[in-house]
C-alpha cells in the first residue's frame, strides 16, 4: 500500500501550493441562498440540476456527454444551483468539468460532488471553481464530520450534508452547524440496492429529528429518484425547500426543456 500512497502523493499538487491556489480562485457564490431565494420566488424547491455522465448502477446515461453544454442549458432552463459530478472512479467524473463549466462563465453556484474524506479535496473543489462542497454521512462519523465542515467553510465553501436515515439525520443534528453555511440533504437512493424510495423523504422529514432541522432553520434537499412534477410536489410537501436531480434531466436530448418540464 505504500507505494500507492506514494504514487498518489506525487500525483498531487503539494498542498501548499493549491491552497494558494484557492486564495486566487473565482469568488464563491452564495449556494443556499440561491436555492432559498428560487424556492420564495417560484413557490416550488430550488433545483439544483446534476451534470452527470454516468453512474455505478446504470453506466453510462449521456453518451456525447458535453459538460458545459449541459450546465448551460440548465441554467437557461431556470435551475438556482448546479450539481458536477466529479468522482471518477463510480461516476466518471472530473475536476475538469467544474473548471470549465466555471470558467465558461456559467453564474449559478456549483456543487462539487465528491466523496470527500480530507481537506485535500476541499481545496481542490474551491480552486476549480466551486461555491459548495458534498459531505456524506453514511462515510464519515462525526469528529470527520466537524473538521471538514468547518474546513470547507473557512475555505469558502458551503456543505450539502447527506443522509439517508433518522438515526443518520439525529447523529449529524449533534454537530455544531449554522444554517447560513450547512444545508442538508435526504438521499431516498439506498446505497446497497440503488433502490429509490421518495417515502423514505416523508418520513425523515415526519421524525423528531426532521422536525428540529426545520425549526433550527435548515434548509432541506430531496435528492435521486425525481423524474416527474408529482414528485417534486411530494418532497416539497414533506417540507424540503430544495431538490438535486440528475438522471431524469441528462437523460433527455434537451436538458434545458427537461428543467422546465420539471418544474
Ligand atoms: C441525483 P438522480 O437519481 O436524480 O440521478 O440522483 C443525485 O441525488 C445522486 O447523483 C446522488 C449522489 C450522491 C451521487 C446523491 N447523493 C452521492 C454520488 C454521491
Amino acid at each position: 500500500w505504500k507505494a500507492v500512497e506514494i504514487a498518489r502523493m506525487k500525483e498531487r499538487l503539494p498542498l501548499a501550493r493549491l491552497a494558494l491556489q484557492t486564495k486566487g480562485a473565482q469568488p464563491s457564490r452564495d449556494f443556499i441562498g440561491a436555492l432559498r431565494s428560487a424556492q420564495e420566488r417560484v413557490g416550488k424547491p430550488g433545483l439544483i440540476a446534476e451534470v452527470k455522465k454516468a453512474s455505478p448502477s446504470k453506466g453510462i446515461i449521456q453518451p456525447d456527454f458535453d459538460p458545459v453544454r449541459i450546465a448551460k442549458a440548465y441554467e437557461a432552463g431556470g435551475a438556482a444551483c448546479l450539481s458536477v459530478l466529479t468522482d471518477a472512479k463510480y461516476f466518471q467524473g472530473s475536476f475538469e468539468y467544474l473548471q470549465q463549466i466555471r470558467a465558461a462563465g456559467v453564474g449559478t453556484p456549483l456543487l462539487c460532488k465528491e466523496f470527500v474524506v480530507e481537506a485535500y479535496q476541499l481545496f481542490k473543489a474551491r480552486a476549480s471553481g466551486a461555491d459548495a462542497v458534498l459531505l456524506i454521512a453514511a462515510v464519515l462519523p462525526n469528529a470527520d464530520l466537524a473538521y471538514l465542515i468547518k474546513a470547507a467553510n473557512k475555505t469558502g465553501l458551503q456543505v450539502l450534508l447527506e443522509v439517508h436515515s433518522v438515526p443518520e439525520l439525529e447523529r449529524v443534528l449533534r454537530l455544531d452547524m449554522d444554517p447560513g453555511s450547512v444545508m442538508l440533504g435526504i438521499n431516498n437512493r439506498d446505497l446497497q440496492t440503488f433502490k429509490v424510495d421518495l417515502q423514505n423523504n416523508q418520513r425523515i422529514m415526519d421524525s423528531p429529528a426532521g422536525q428540529e432541522v426545520t425549526r433550527r432553520g435548515f434548509l432541506m434537499a430531496g435528492e435521486s429518484g425525481i423524474s416527474t412534477p408529482e414528485h417534486v410536489a411530494f418532497v416539497a410537501q414533506t417540507g424540503c425547500g430544495a431538490i438535486l436531480v440528475g438522471e431524469s434531466l441528462v437523460k433527455e436530448g434537451d436538458p434545458e426543456q427537461a428543467v422546465k418540464k420539471l418544474l
